[in-house]
């Protein structure tokens, strides 16, 4: 059953085959949706394009960095004249100064905080206010988010209070959009080795006490996340905005 057939969704934050983007878009495909993709750095639209090349070669492809107001707004302009109508966006964007992601968080710099803060949670924002008009017919926005945003996990620091800005901003969205019939949720997924991960010292161990002490015994695969993705953006979840959904095989009632 191809659950999104006829649906125009935007991928933003694929940059490479291990990016969490990357796994969501695969399943958006599968299920029937029409997508394209927005990157940052050339070497992310270099790997998009082989990554599409063989499955969906008419994507579009556009530049966007998020910390730019005029790129956000040329995207959705590019989008809107290659789609019309615009069903579903993945926000799969984040970023930190890899320096500020171990010690004292009380060492955080104040432009690695705003940094921090614009990229991986404004930018929802930002984001939102250009897809709105173009999604006429109603849809769902899905970012992606971490524990961390919930509670203190070593070395997280100011990523986790970005996540908690993003997650708020979940909230105060849905209820913005709500009556537009555009739903906005958030996945909070378990830890996944990607480029942005590597980013977060200690990591191979935050791997390893997942794994442990997950209740399922087990990492979290990208694909999970897609299919949770495919759900959010399908009318499954008709009923569902403002969510945290934590798709980290149980982890978060016992970590
Ligand atoms: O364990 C993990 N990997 C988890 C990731 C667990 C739970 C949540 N997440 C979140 C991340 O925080 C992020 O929000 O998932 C999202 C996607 O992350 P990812 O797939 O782990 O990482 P990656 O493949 O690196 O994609 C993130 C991308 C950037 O990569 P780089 O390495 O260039 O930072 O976000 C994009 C970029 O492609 N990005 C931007 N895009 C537009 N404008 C910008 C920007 N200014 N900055 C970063």
């Amino acid at each position: 059953q191809q659950l999104l057939k006829g649906k125009n969704i935007l991928v933003m934050g694929v940059a490479n085959k291990w990016s969490i983007a990357w796994g969501i878009a695969q399943k958006l495909h599968e299920a029937g949706a029409h997508l394209a993709f927005t990157y940052q750095g050339e070497k992310s639209e270099e790997n998009i394009q082989r990554l599409i090349s063989d499955t969906m070669p008419e994507a579009p492809i556009i530049h966007c960095d998020v910390q730019k107001d005029e790129d956000i707004q040329t995207a959705f302009q590019q989008i809107g004249e290659k789609f019309g109508v615009l069903h579903g966006v993945i926000h799969s964007i984040a970023h930190a100064r890899k320096e500020e992601l171990e010690g004292q968080y009380y060492d955080t710099s104040r432009e690695g905080y705003l940094m921090a803060q614009e990229i991986s949670a404004y930018s929802l924002v930002a984001v939102t206010k250009y897809a709105k008009p173009l999604m006429t017919e109603g849809g769902s926005i899905v970012t992606l988010t971490y524990l961390g945003g919930e509670r203190v996990i070593k070395n997280y620091n100011v990523m986790g209070v970005a996540k908690a800005a993003l997650e708020a901003s979940v909230k105060y969205l849905a209820v913005d959009l709500g009556k537009e019939h555009i739903r906005v949720n958030a996945i909070s997924a378990g830890p996944i080795k990607t480029l942005a991960a590597k980013g977060i010292k200690n990591f191979s161990n935050m791997l390893k006490e997942f794994e442990e002490k997950s209740p399922m015994g087990r990492l979290i695969s990208t694909e999970e996340v897609g299919n949770t993705a495919l759900f959010l953006c399908s009318d499954m979840s008709s009923g569902i905005t403002g969510e945290n959904l934590h798709v980290d095989c149980g982890y978060h009632v016992v970590g």
